[in-house]
C-alpha cells in the first residue's frame, strides 16, 4: 500500500475529460474561423484526430499551415494571421458551447458535486483558452460553476502546453498543495504525461480520439466516471477515488527492481 497524503483536491483537464469537446466543438469552430477568413481550409474528423497530437489551437494551426499547406509566410505574418484566426475560433467555440453543442461526460457533474459537498478542493488544468472553460462550465453546470474551481490553469496562465507539466505545477503551487495530496483527471496521453510528470496520480477516461494513446502511467483507465472498471453497472464513487489515490504508487516512485548482485 502506497503511503499517500490524504486526498485534498481534484484537478480536472477540460477538453476530452469534462466534456467531449474536440470533434463537435473545437473542430467545428476552427472550420468556421477558416471560412470567416476566406481560407480554403477544412479539418475533417480524421484529419483533426491527427492534428490533436499538437496541443494548443494556435500551435495546431501553425503546424497545419506549414506541414499541410506549405504556407511560406514570414514568421511575423503567420503569427498575425494565427492570432486573428484563433480569436475568431474562440468566439465561434464560446457561441457553440453557449448554445448547448457539448454536454459533460457521464459522471462528471455527479462527482464534482459530491466532491464539493465532501469539502474537496477543485481545480482546472488545461491548455485551452480561459474563455472556453468559463463558457463550458456556465453552459453545463450553471452561472456559478466557474467559482467552484478555486484554481484555473489555462493557456492564459501558462504558455507551455501539455505534455509539459507546467500547468499542473502552476495549479499545485496556487492550491498550496503537494502533488501527493491531489488527483488528476485526463483523457489523453499528453495529459497523463503532463500530470504524472508533475508528480500527480492520474485517472484517465479516454475519448474516441485518444483511445490508442499510451496510458501506462495512469492509475486506472475508465470508460467514463459512471462505469467502474470492475463492475460497469455501478458508478465510480468518491470512495473509489480515495482508494485509488491511497493505493497507487506516486508517479516516478515505483519500486525499482534490485540489481541481482
Ligand atoms: C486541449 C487542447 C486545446 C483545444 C483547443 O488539450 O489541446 O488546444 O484542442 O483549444 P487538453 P484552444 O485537453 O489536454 O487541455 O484553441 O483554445 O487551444
Ligand atoms: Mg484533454
Amino acid at each position: 500500500m502506497a503511503d499517500a497524503a490524504p486526498l485534498r483536491a481534484l484537478i480536472f483537464d477540460v477538453d476530452g475529460t469534462l466534456a467531449d469537446t474536440e470533434r463537435d466543438g473545437h473542430r467545428v469552430a476552427f472550420n468556421a474561423a477558416f471560412a470567416e477568413h476566406g481560407l480554403p481550409w477544412h479539418w475533417d474528423e480524421a484529419l483533426y484526430g491527427e492534428l490533436l497530437q499538437v496541443a494548443g489551437g494556435v500551435e495546431r494551426m501553425a503546424h497545419y499551415a506549414r506541414r499541410h499547406r506549405g504556407l511560406a509566410l514570414a514568421d511575423d505574418e503567420l503569427a498575425a494571421l494565427l492570432k486573428r484566426l484563433h480569436a475568431s475560433k474562440t468566439r465561434h467555440y464560446v457561441q457553440r458551447v453557449g448554445a448547448g453543442a457539448v454536454r459533460l461526460r457521464p459522471g462528471v457533474e455527479r462527482l464534482v458535486r459530491e466532491a464539493r459537498q465532501a469539502g474537496l478542493r477543485l481545480a482546472i488544468a488545461t491548455t485551452t483558452t480561459r474563455d472556453n472553460v468559463i463558457a463550458l462550465l456556465e453552459a453545463t453546470l450553471g452561472a456559478d460553476a466557474p467559482r467552484w474551481f478555486q484554481v484555473m490553469g489555462t493557456a492564459q496562465e501558462v504558455a507551455a502546453k501539455k505534455p509539459d507539466p507546467a500547468v499542473y505545477r502552476w495549479v499545485l503551487a496556487r492550491l498550496g498543495l503537494d502533488a501527493d495530496a491531489a488527483l488528476a483527471f485526463e483523457d489523453s496521453g499528453h495529459g497523463v504525461s503532463a500530470a504524472t510528470a508533475a508528480g500527480l496520480r492520474c485517472i484517465v477516461t479516454p475519448t474516441a480520439y485518444s483511445a490508442g494513446d499510451d496510458f501506462t502511467a495512469a492509475v486506472v483507465r475508465l470508460a467514463d466516471l459512471d462505469h467502474h472498471p470492475d463492475d460497469p453497472a455501478r458508478p465510480v464513487t468518491l470512495a473509489d477515488l480515495r482508494r485509488w489515490h491511497a493505493t497507487a504508487p506516486r508517479p516516478g516512485t515505483r519500486a525499482v527492481q534490485a540489481d541481482p548482485a
